[in-house]
């Protein structure tokens, strides 16, 4: 079993953990607390670089090591970053889980040393007809990220 954890930060008004397991070469369960952003549905992805050194815009684009457009979790054509939204509750906090099969802990497309960031805004799942759509799925600014690292 491998495990990784990420603090959220970069952002004054956003906090959260998220959790990562992989046991063998199974799917990766991700696990999250987020507070603090506005009620709804907001982007969640796996950036490319583990790299904050100007908040949350260094770290790269969706991470996509196939080379695909931006999709939803369940579309053969997504970026493996492409973990879709979180529905962030009245109380602006959400708790969830995701299982996904495309941000392995080990191996050459493993996600450990990257970033998960969230939007400001809904991830349109490549759907929404937006100039972004294929890219990013017009999710908005980046509210807050972490560096996904090992953990004992
Ligand atoms: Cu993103
Ligand atoms: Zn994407």
């Amino acid at each position: 079993m491998v495990k990784a954890v990420a603090v959220l930060g970069a952002s004054p008004n956003v906090s959260g953990t998220i959790y990562f397991t992989q046991e063998g070469d199974g799917p990766t369960t991700v696990t999250g607390n987020i507070s603090g952003l506005k009620p709804g549905l907001h982007g969640f992805h796996v950036h490319a670089l583990g790299d904050t050194t100007n908040g949350c815009m260094s770290t790269g684009p969706h991470f996509n090591p196939a080379s695909k457009e931006h999709g939803a979790p369940e579309d053969e054509n997504r970026h493996a970053g492409d973990l879709g939204n979180v529905n962030v509750g009245a109380d602006g906090t959400v708790n969830f889980t995701i299982i996904d099969k495309q941000i392995p802990l080990s191996g050459p497309n493993s996600i450990i040393g990257r970033a998960v960031v969230v939007h400001a805004d809904p991830d349109d799942l490549g759907k929404g007809g937006h100039e972004l759509s294929k890219s990013t799925g017009n999710a908005g600014g980046r509210e807050a990220c972490g560096i996904i690292g090992l953990q004992g």
